[in-house]
């Protein structure tokens, strides 16, 4: 039987692909496997509830939440699974993300959710904290989030130029 994915990447629109495909890239260049699905709080309410429900026993260990506006999907999904939970908060047109920032962020206690910054950068971290979490039990992969850190810290020059 083939290994259980151990990353949900799930977003509550289409709409929301372009920055959630960078927690995508990141652990892709992990060389950690994940699945993507669309899941939205207000408009699949039945399939969030699914995904919740089977989270653990179908063998995610870290689910990357990212929504937008009125952001009820990652706390959702952190109220229906104890598989930890990391949010994204899209960035939108009306507020800039606030709006989603201040949905995700202020659950209350009980549920967590581990909540990133706005936007693609965000995004990124979240696909960093999901490999962090995965590598506490997972040398190779420890060692090649070590490699990636070092590159990054690396490609830092020391002083700046004229471009
Ligand atoms: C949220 O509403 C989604 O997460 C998305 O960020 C936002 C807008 O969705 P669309 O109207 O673009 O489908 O549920």
């Amino acid at each position: 039987m083939d290994a259980p994915v151990p990353v949900g990447i799930i977003m509550g629109s289409q709409s929301d692909w372009p920055t959630m495909r960078e927690a995508a890239a990141i652990l892709d260049d992990l060389g950690v496997a994940y699945e993507t699905r669309i899941v939205s709080a207000h408009r699949t309410p039945d399939r969030l509830w699914d995904y919740g429900v089977t989270a653990a026993e179908r063998g995610l260990r870290v689910i990357i939440a990212g929504a937008g506006g009125a952001a009820h999907l990652p706390g959702m999904m952190a109220s229906k699974t104890r598989v930890p939970v990391i949010g994204v908060p899209i960035q939108t047109k009306a507020l800039s993300g606030v709006d989603s920032l201040y949905s995700i962020v202020q659950m209350p206690k009980g549920y967590p959710v581990a909540t990133m910054a706005i936007g693609s950068a965000g995004a990124a971290n979240a696909g960093l904290m999901a490999a962090a979490i995965l590598a506490l039990d997972d040398a190779a992969l420890a060692s090649r989030l070590d490699q990636w850190r070092a590159d990054l810290s690396a490609s830092i020059p020391e002083a700046p130029r004229d471009v």
